[in-house]
């Protein structure tokens, strides 16, 4: 009898390639509903009360971070995300529904950024940030009952959802990152040390994107850590040659360096300063990181020299000799990679959750008057842009509150300052007016 065989499925072991590391995308939240215009119908009472109902509000984009991403590849399929509309109120105060927000997953290690001004990083997998606020819903008509209106014919319209353009950038979340001239076997190390199969060749820039794998320090279960194998560095990279700078904003999140030399070569401690002053020229902190030297083949002719010479000229470095080819120095190696990382100072968590530097604030009361030509005159602002958007225009109701609004707002006030006199064109988001009394 055949029984199920169920294959364990081994998440840390995984090679990912990260292909694609940088998107520009644009999103939209969706609108508000808009708040309609009802008025309740009753046997015998021919006009009842306003009962309209206020529209829904919009969807919400929100990105998160999720396991198991590893590019940004979906985003050069795709550009523009737009989340729902909220749905329009109807009478007998039923309100419109609330658009569905929309999420994007991205890889963790994302950091995102718009020009207006967000900023933020998305670590770990479930952080999760909102990049375009949905737009509140339009008031039905049921709230502009006073006592001297009791029949309004007036509903908002909508917010308009937010939109942006956003950058989207993967940074590499790994804890040691295999450094080094071209051919020096990095993503042999990276082989040898995790079950990641990247493309290993007896060619300068045989790895051209990053590699990621997970590796375990032998005898202890616990300790796993990521490597990452980036594309080797030639002099000149950071100014753009070889492969350029490009994979050293890889380099940059790793807290430990693993600076890999081919010890079979004669010159290894200049194939070490190559390496090292292309740190130094693209950011010197990337220097100070903890590094761990690596001389590899040593299965190689001349390879036990180079190893000599790389210890007497780095006397304050852990150098280890290791072959890929005999597996020699690998468990240690991999010691020295986890002793290093226990030795850290701690991270300095973000406090569960996403890490947001700067976020444009939506809520901004300012507006400027500008003169167009004379007899021209622009207002200019968040708020105000807004209530125009939010305003039916061909409701003369409509612009009576609008104005009202404006007035207590200071827009009028300004306007008179600026010099608007009577006839005077004055526009303000899609709505043009001329001045009156
Ligand atoms: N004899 C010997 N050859 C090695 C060893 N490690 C790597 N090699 C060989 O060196 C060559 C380059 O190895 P890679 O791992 O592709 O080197 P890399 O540093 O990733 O190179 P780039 O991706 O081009 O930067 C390949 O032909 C490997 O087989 C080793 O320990 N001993
Ligand atoms: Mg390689």
């Amino acid at each position: 009898m055949w029984t199920a065989h169920q294959e364990s499925t081994d998440y840390v072991h995984t090679h990912m390639p990260i292909d694609v590391d940088e998107a520009r995308i644009w999103v939209k939240a969706g609108d508000g509903g808009n708040g309609v215009v009802s008025f309740r119908r009753e046997k015998f009472v021919p006009f009842g009360g306003p009962d309209g109902g206020d529209g829904g509000r919009g969807g919400s984009v929100y990105l998160v971070a999720r396991q198991g991403i590893s590019t940004l590849l979906d985003f050069t399929h795709q550009r523009t995300f737009k989340a729902e509309r909220g749905g329009h109120g109807r009478g007998a105060r039923q309100h419109g529904k609330a658009g569905v927000d929309l999420e994007l997953a991205v890889p963790p290690g994302t950091h995102v950024a718009s020009e207006a001004g967000l900023s933020a990083d998305l670590l770990r997998p479930g952080d999760r940030v909102m990049v375009a606020r949905g737009g509140r819903g339009g008031l039905g008509n049921t709230h502009f009952a006073t006592s001297t209106q009791r029949t309004p014919r007036i509903a908002q319209k909508g917010e308009p959802g937010e939109e942006r353009t956003l950058q989207l950038e993967l940074k590499t979340i790994a804890q040691a990152a295999l450094i080094g001239e071209p051919n020096a076997g990095k993503s042999s190390l990276l082989a040898a040390t995790s079950s990641a199969k990247p493309q290993i060749g007896d060619y300068p820039f045989t790895t051209l994107s990053p590699n990621l794998g997970v590796a375990e320090a032998p005898g202890d279960m616990e300790q796993v850590f990521v490597l990452a194998d980036v594309p080797g560095l030639i002099a000149g990279a950071h100014t753009g040659a070889g492969l350029g700078h490009r994979f050293l904003r890889h380099v940059e999140r790793a807290p430990i360096l693993v600076h890999v030399v081919d010890a079979s070569r004669p010159d290894v401690m200049d194939a070490y300063h190559v390496v090292r002053s292309e740190l130094e020229a693209y950011k010197p902190e990337l220097t100070e990181k903890p590094e761990i030297v690596v001389a590899n083949k040593l299965d190689l002719p001349n390879a036990r020299e180079g190893l000599i010479h790389l210890r007497e000229g780095l006397p304050n470095r852990v150098v280890i000799g290791t072959s890929t080819v005999t597996n020699e120095g690998i468990p240690t190696l991999l010691d020295a990679v986890a002793n290093a990382l226990r030795n850290l100072p701690r991270p300095e968590e973000p406090d569960g959750g996403v890490r947001v530097y700067r976020m444009d604030t939506t809520e901004d009361d300012g507006f400027v008057v500008k003169t167009v030509e004379p007899g021209v005159y622009r207002v200019q602002g968040k708020r105000v842009e807004r209530l125009v958007a939010m305003t039916d225009l061909a409701s003369d109701e409509g612009t009576d509150h609008l104005q009202k609004q404006l007035e207590r707002l200071g827009v009028f006030d300004a306007l008179e300052r600026a010099g608007v006199q009577v006839g005077d064109t004055v526009t303000i988001g899609e709505w043009e007016t001329e001045w009156g009394l």
